[in-house]
């Protein structure tokens, strides 16, 4: 295997997410950047610096192309950087825009991609606008793109665009990474025709496509041989003048930062604020609004635990964070308000003039109220009914620098995979959620330790840093690899 100092450097690094890594506020002559603090964009900072192979494609300003809502003459002339990004945007017509994202991603491969097919509505609008806005992505990376540069593209909202790029750029390399679950064929072959081959043929432009688990990786080679007919060996889809590899990279986080989170003062503060309010053991949850989620499967389990265990109440308090998501589409507004009742009735069944089992919360919070809940909950209960990782349950753990807090995962989270030591369950089965809740409580501390000592070690191991070098590394190695398959 080469080692870095063999490889010529060529070119920069290209980021091509739907999302910016920052908003651009202008105000008068004035531009700011409020830089996200999401997933993706730390899992990219940390290839900034690092020292494996992910760092040495961004020894230049990482090079972003993504959407924004910005009108583009308000940012004409302006420089989009800070010292790690230089933006490039994409402008979307709001029309398309309508079709692309809230349609076919949001409308279509969301539900569906989730196992949630009766939700996914099939439309030409939808699928002509997801075509037109891979093409305005496309034509911002051929104006960006220098021979040797590497692109690495995110997410289900752009499957074309690996394709399109191989096809006008056939030298330079391609990265391709799936946030949310593969799904198994069945759900898969519920798109048309043209739109499933139109989709398998665009990953497929990538060198190298990426997932969170083993299971999705199958799924789609599955796809790829049923609908495109490639045989694929092992991880190797073999097309006539190239080799794409699929594998799995579970996405992770920046653990030092959460393990480090526990003694600053500003979380311990947040800490102790929750433990002095509440007098209760605390089972914690947090997520968006969505039907992923599994957040009324989870009331009904968390009812249930009430139900069976009178001995409990007064004792614990479930802490239901929601943060708000797409509430301006009726699904969701229907969604929330059945949340809404329901807690309403576990509260009014079950609580007292001194307890309500539930508190819940519609809102986001600060990164100190979140750290400050993960380090003081006794418990967290993390049910999605289809995940494709859920960073969640690693923030938890990784926060939990006391060994202490248990975790209750739904098996349906790509996270499950690596996290056995929690207390797995199905999320749509209510009695093995009171059953995982109480397990949980009852959890002699030096069980909770050995469990959370293992988990905390794992991510400690593949973290974030680990998990974009793991990428790279293929990237980097493709080529050696092409070599050796050729000559089996
Ligand atoms: C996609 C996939 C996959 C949440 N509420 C608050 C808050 N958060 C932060 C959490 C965590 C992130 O948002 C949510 O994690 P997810 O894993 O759900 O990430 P998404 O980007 O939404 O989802 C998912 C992921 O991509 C990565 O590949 O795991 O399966 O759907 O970091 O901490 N942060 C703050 N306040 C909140 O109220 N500060």
């Amino acid at each position: 295997m080469k080692n870095l100092n063999e490889i010529e450097k060529t070119g920069r690094l290209i980021i091509v997410a739907y999302r910016l890594p920052f908003k651009i506020v202008r105000e008068d002559e004035h531009i700011t950047l409020f830089q996200n603090s999401g997933g993706l964009v730390s899992a990219v900072l940390s290839l900034v610096g690092d020292g494996g192979y992910a760092s040495f494609y961004a020894q230049d300003k990482i090079q972003w192309i993504g959407y924004t809502d910005n009108n583009p003459e308000e940012l004409e002339g302006q420089a989009l950087e800070n010292e790690s990004f230089r933006a490039h945007p994409v402008f979307i017509p709001d029309d398309i825009n309508e079709n692309y994202y809230e349609g076919f991603c949001n409308d279509l491969i969301w539900p569906l991609f989730h196992y949630f097919p009766s939700l996914a509505h099939f439309h030409d609008r939808y699928f002509q606008a997801y075509k037109e806005a891979n093409e305005l992505f496309f034509n911002k990376v051929a104006e960006v793109i220098r021979p040797g540069d590497v692109v690495w593209v995110q997410d289900y909202q752009l499957m074309l665009l690996p394709g399109m790029l191989r096809d006008k750029f056939p030298h330079n390399k391609i990265g391709f990474f799936f946030h949310i679950p593969f799904p198994s064929y069945e759900l898969f072959r519920l798109l048309p025709v043209t739109w499933r081959t139109a989709l398998i043929e665009g990953i497929i432009g990538a060198d190298v496509v990426g997932f969170h688990t083993n299971d999705y990786v199958e799924y789609f080679l599955k796809a790829v041989r049923m609908v495109s007919g490639y045989g694929n060996k092992l991880h190797y889809i073999n097309l006539s003048n190239r080799i794409v590899k699929v594998d799995s990279f579970p996405i992770s986080i920046d653990f030092k930062k959460f393990d480090g989170a526990y003694n600053e003062p500003e979380i311990k503060e947040a800490r102790e604020l929750a433990r002095d309010t509440l007098k209760e053991k605390i089972i914690f949850s947090v997520d968006r609004l969505d039907y992923s989620k599994g957040i009324l499967h989870r009331l009904s389990g968390f009812e249930r635990f009430l139900q069976q265990h009178q001995e409990w109440h007064e004792r614990v308090v479930f802490v239901m964070v929601v943060v708000p998501s797409r509430d301006s589409i009726g699904q969701y507004q229907q969604m929330k308000s059945e949340i809404d009742q329901t807690v309403g009735r576990i509260n009014s069944n079950y609580g007292s003039i001194n307890w309500q089992p539930i508190l819940y919360q519609y809102r986001s919070m600060s990164y100190a109220e979140l750290l400050g809940m993960y380090t003081a909950s006794d418990v967290a209960l993390i049910t999605p009914v289809r995940d494709g990782m859920n960073l969640v349950c690693k923030e938890y753990v990784a926060s939990r620098n006391d060994n202490g807090g248990v975790l209750i995962l739904s098996e349906m989270a790509g996270a499950a995979a690596e996290l056995g030591e929690a207390i797995i369950i199905n999320p749509l089965d209510n009695q093995g959620i009171a059953d995982g809740i109480i397990k949980a409580l009852e959890m002699p501390p030096e069980e909770q330790q050995k469990r959370m000592e293992a988990m905390r070690e794992r991510i400690k191991e593949y973290d974030v840093f680990a998990w974009t070098n793991d990428f790279f590394t293929q990237m980097t190695m493709l080529e050696q690899e092409h070599d050796k398959l050729r000559q089996v």
